[in-house]
């Protein structure tokens, strides 16, 4: 491993406590991940990734900084990556998944913050992570309070822009999405100094298309009846595309599934025949949070698809590439993204209809609705998700967890007596 003691010291961090957070990151994912048997080979990439999290990226990122790009960190699978590319800008996701950066969140945030806020406002403020050190930009979104208060204290701390998002999805709302899109790409181009075209813009879409595919085509592979690939090893190939190049991400992913594909037609699986299907839908799963995965995948089951936005929701759909104009492109970028179905919008029936889909697309035997503590948004639409699921005779469990361990022993019992079940 390369020793980037001296690029964190320069990225003012704060080495003392980051040590803290690289010593235990190993275990934590040799424990969870490198247990596994038989996993695909094309997962090496993955697994050098992670063992060198807060090393590679961050290096080539400082890398493009002083050839003249600009790195822009979100936080919301809404932000457009296509008007940051095509300005020759870096995509980089910042949510925090790790219970690590909690307390220095809690130190500005209230404690009924859900976890995933706390984590990525502690990330910034404890100076332990490096992506929340280089990006250049911070651009936030009006989804949920916890994270529209959250933006006014990061911002005092990095040049932070903020889309404002509809809450619902009426044609006037698709309308307002396409202009706040247009303005965030006038600015985008003021802070990078590049000028979006309609030609540029075309490629950024297609770029971005063909990483959704290549992501759709693991995915697919999970519909197999025998499954070539664990939940586990898929939630961490989606966690790191939010801040891996993307033409490189795309590369890997189609390497990933011509494997399993390979896979599929040689019969071979990582789970016993007859494990039990399980679809996880609701709140997000940010590197490192692979705790629930990890609980059902050593508890006689398995995750065979996931309804989150470390899931279908982040690559489902794609932008129209037909535009011509960049009028005409901001609107086909504004459809694609108004058809994900966060609970932060009213009504939501469209991810009812995903759910339903994706429980019978995937084949499952039952599905996991997962929440994060105090996220009020996900938690009260959890009442139409079970009683859909429910009229449709497919059995639901409902849970609430944080990043902590503290209820992992708990929830071991009830997702193991909830398996026990669907026999
Ligand atoms: S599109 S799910 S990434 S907002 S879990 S911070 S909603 S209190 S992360 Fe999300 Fe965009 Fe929606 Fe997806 Fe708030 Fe809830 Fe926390 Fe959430």
């Amino acid at each position: 491993m390369a020793n980037y003691v001296k690029m964190w010291e320069e990225l003012g961090m704060d080495l003392e406590t980051h040590d803290q957070l690289c010593a235990v990151l190993p275990t934590a994912f040799g424990d969870t991940y490198l247990s596994q048997e038989n996993r695909p080979e094309s997962m090496d990439f993955w697994d050098m990734v992670v063992a060198d999290i807060h090393g590679i990226r961050p290096a080539e990122l400082i890398e493009a900084q002083k050839k003249g790009q600009k790195v822009f960190g979100t936080f919301c699978v809404y932000v457009p990556d296509e008007i940051i590319l095509a300005a020759n800008g870096i995509v980089t996701g910042l949510c925090g998944g790790s219970q690590f950066w909690v307390p220095s969140g809690e130190a500005v945030l209230p404690k009924s913050t859900c976890p995933l806020i706390k984590a990525s406002v502690g990330a910034r403020l404890g100076r332990t992570c490096p992506f929340f050190r280089i990006a250049d930009m911070y651009v936030g979104e009006t989804t949920c309070d916890g994270k529209k208060k959250a933006w006014e204290i990061l911002g005092k701390d990095v040049p932070m822009h903020i889309m404002d998002m509809p809450q619902m999805k009426r044609p006037k709302d698709i309308e307002k999405w396409a202009d706040e899109i247009k303005e965030f790409a006038a600015l985008v181009q003021e802070f990078t100094g590049n000028e979006i075209t309609a030609e540029k813009l075309q490629d950024a879409i297609h770029t971005m298309n063909e990483k959704r595919k290549a992501l759709a085509r693991v995915y697919e592979a999970r519909k197999a009846e025998k499954l070539p690939i664990s939940g586990k090893d898929v939630l961490l190939m989606t966690q790191i595309a939010f801040f891996d190049d993307p033409v490189r991400c795309t590369q890997m992913a189609n390497r990933l599934a011509d494997e399993l594909e390979q896979r599929i037609q040689d019969g071979v699986s990582v789970f016993p025949e007859g494990t039990k299907r399980i679809l996880i839908t609701g709140t997000p799963m940010a590197i490192p949070n692979w705790k629930l995965h990890h609980i059902i995948e050593t508890s006689g089951a398995a995750v065979v698809c996931e309804e989150t936005c470390t899931g279908t929701r982040y690559f489902e759909n794609l932008v129209d590439e037909s535009k011509t104009t960049l009028e005409e492109q901001y609107h086909a970028i504004a459809e694609r993204y108004m058809g994900i179905n966060c609970a932060c919008f009213t009504p939501n029936t469209g991810r009812i209809d995903d759910i339903l889909r994706l429980a019978k697309e995937y084949n499952v035997d039952g599905v996991i609705d997962v929440n994060l503590k105090f996220c009020c948004l996900y938690d009260t639409e959890g009442y139409t998700v079970e009683a859909a699921l429910k009229e449709q005779g497919i059995p639901v469990l409902g849970i609430e967890t944080d990043y902590t361990d503290a209820d992992a022993e708990q929830l071991r019992t009830r997702i193991e007596a909830f398996v026990e079940m669907l026999d």
